[in-house]
């Protein structure tokens, strides 16, 4: 019998807005990976809506050792450790206790380095945040940024962040940090209207791409639904290059869908009609 993989999720969950928790649970549940959410936050709606007084921000950092401390408790073990979004540097401090506690020899952990987009950081995250995320992202076996994150990773300007095939193999060679680490660097685009994924593989050493039609829209969220996909499929044993490919396909169908829908961009994907893809 087939036990199934089990994963930390340390993500908040956003009440309205497809992000975090309310598409990395029903992702990898439909994968088959059993997903356990170490909760950083609980908001009434992503970041991404206008602002308003109403919104709300529950910190949950005084839950997360306490929460980690029972699970030690209980004995639970992960295959995975995944994190996104986080509210605070010293969320990271207990990330990386949590790694001491948590991380077995074949624990694989996933760091998606969420810091911001479209060349800038997002609101909350302050250069102290940044930095200690490039120290969280340091000890990961993979990480998934996107350019602004990976610019944020290398200390390089965003604007001048690489277009050339060749010279984007370069950025992802010096994102594995030797090569200790595979990397996953979102929003690349080799050729008009196909956008995807170029990725370094620890395990084989070496560089490559996986593409796809370009939607013309931009929808909040869809990184969560890409590391979610990617986690997925790893967890399934699935190679790098193959979770790659689905990762990028899925959010390319996701997106494509949601166009033909008409619903607000910014509500995130309609994934729910598609889900049954990923099983
Ligand atoms: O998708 C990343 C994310 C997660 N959680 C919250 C966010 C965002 C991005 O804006 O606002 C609360």
């Amino acid at each position: 019998m087939k036990i199934a993989p089990r994963i930390a999720a340390i993500q908040d969950i956003s009440g309205f807005g497809r992000c975090s928790l309310t598409v990395v649970l029903p992702v990898l549940s439909a994968m088959g990976s059993q997903c356990c959410p170490l909760l950083t936050a609980s908001l009434s709606a992503h970041t991404a809506f206008p602002p308003s007084d109403k919104a709300t921000f529950l910190d949950l950092t005084g839950q997360m050792e306490r929460t980690a401390d029972h699970w030690a408790e209980l004995g639970v073990t992960f295959d995975a450790i995944y994190s996104g979004f986080l509210g605070s540097a010293d969320q990271i401090r207990i990330i990386e206790q949590f790694y001491r506690q948590f991380r077995g020899e074949h624990t694989r952990v996933l760091v998606d380095p969420v810091m911001g987009d479209h060349g800038k950081p997002y609101r909350t995250y302050t250069p102290d945040l940044c930095a200690r995320m490039r120290e969280l992202a340091d000890q990961a076996d993979c990480i998934t940024p996107n350019w602004t994150e990976a610019a944020l990773l290398l200390g390089e300007d965003y604007d001048s962040r690489p277009t050339e095939e060749s010279s984007i193999r370069s950025w992802l060679e010096r994102l594995s940090l030797d090569g200790r680490r595979s990397v996953v660097l979102t929003g690349v685009s080799l050729a008009e209207s196909q956008v995807g994924a170029g990725y370094f593989d620890r395990i084989t050493g070496t560089t490559g791409f996986a593409m796809a039609h370009q939607e013309p829209a931009h929808f909040p969220g869809t990184g969560d639904l890409f590391a979610s996909v990617l986690l997925g499929a790893l967890m399934r044993g699935d190679e790098l290059p193959g979770s790659v490919r689905q990762a990028v396909d899925f959010v390319q169908r996701c997106a494509a869908h949601t166009l033909a829908a008409g619903t607000p961009p910014v509500e995130g994907v309609q994934f729910e009609p598609l889900l049954k893809e990923l099983v």
